[in-house]
């Protein structure tokens, strides 16, 4: 089992799963994917999916973070990304600091860089893509700041009574989601007000540097061609289960979407859809791969 991660080094999500991947101590291929479209390497195995980052085991491909930890936690159970006594509150509070949060964090970043300093075809891509405004962004920084520095205040308020980690002596999946978002701050924008007022946090920081302890497993670069292989050479779980109360029936053509994106659909034969994931079996040209989703905040519509 070949375990390959489709990222950048620059994207908050793919820290998240690279930290997830150095919890559980893995080996596994990098492959760097364009932080802007197009991106057809990527999306022969996703069938359109072009955010970052992918989780691909063998061909078993994983779009989402939300779906990329659910599978590194069926690969290694332990030490788990949900520990005890917060389990899977852990996802609600790291599905918090990957919604709004996010978008503040990201804003306050990019918003205080010094015009010109992002690429145009960054800012063309985003503009397109996902409706991003920097001009308007700019504007907004000191709202967005007050957005991050309420959410770290309440974290190095929560980290106060010398708990380790967001729920105890164990990391989980929140701490790798509320990291990820003051890690972009703080690499993005380290002379910026809320990089300052985080850097002034004592708990915070503490727990910042035990989280960056965590690592990155043990990556092994690779290239999108050894990915596309690895996908043709392996078979993926094409097991069905649906769930009646989705009104659809396995084998039927779906299409799943991004819920309030400009985001392609993939389109699929339908495996498996339950209350907490999607996945879809789609032909690449040089074989059958099956497409995992989270069931949040991704639509299933009839082909
Ligand atoms: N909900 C997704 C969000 C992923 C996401 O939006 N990632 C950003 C980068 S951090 C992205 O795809 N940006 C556009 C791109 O990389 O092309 C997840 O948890 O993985």
């Amino acid at each position: 089992m070949t375990i390959v991660l489709h990222h950048y080094p620059a994207s908050p999500f793919a820290e998240l799963a690279r930290l997830a991947l150095g919890l559980k101590q893995l080996e596994w291929r990098s492959v760097v994917i364009p932080n802007v479209m197009p991106k057809p390497d990527l999306v022969v195995l996703t069938g359109g999916y072009a955010r970052t980052p992918v989780l691909q085991v063998g061909a078993d491909i994983y779009c989402d973070t939300a779906a990329i930890l659910d599978a590194l936690e069926a690969i290694a159970p332990s030490p788990s990304l949900y520990p005890a006594p917060l389990g899977d509150l852990q996802r609600i509070l790291a599905g918090w600091a990957g919604a709004a949060q996010f978008g503040a964090h990201v804003g306050a970043a990019l918003g205080s860089l010094p015009p010109g300093t992002l690429p145009q075809a960054f800012v063309d891509d985003r503009k397109a893509r996902l409706g991003f405004d920097f001009a308007k962004m700019a504007r907004a920084v000191p709202h967005l700041e007050a957005q991050v520095l309420t959410s770290a205040t309440w974290l190095d308020a929560t980290l106060s009574d010398g708990r380790a980690f967001i729920g105890g002596e164990q990391p989980g999946h929140a701490d790798l989601a509320f990291y990820t978002n003051l890690w972009f701050v703080r690499g993005r924008a380290r002379n910026s007000e809320a990089a300052k007022a985080i850097a002034a946090m004592p708990h915070l920081g503490a727990w910042f540097d035990r989280v960056t302890a965590i690592g990155h497993g043990s990556p092994v670069e690779a290239s999108a061609e050894e990915a596309i292989a690895i996908a043709g050479a392996a078979t993926p779980d094409l097991s069905e289960n649906v769930d009646p109360i989705s009104g659809f029936t396995a084998g039927q053509t779906v299409r799943v979407k991004t819920e309030g994106s400009g985001d392609a659909p993939v389109e699929g034969r339908l495996l498996r859809v339950g209350p907490t994931g999607i996945a879809i079996a789609r032909d690449t040209g040089s074989g059958t791969v099956a497409v995992n989703f989270p069931r949040l905040g991704q639509m299933v519509l009839a082909g």
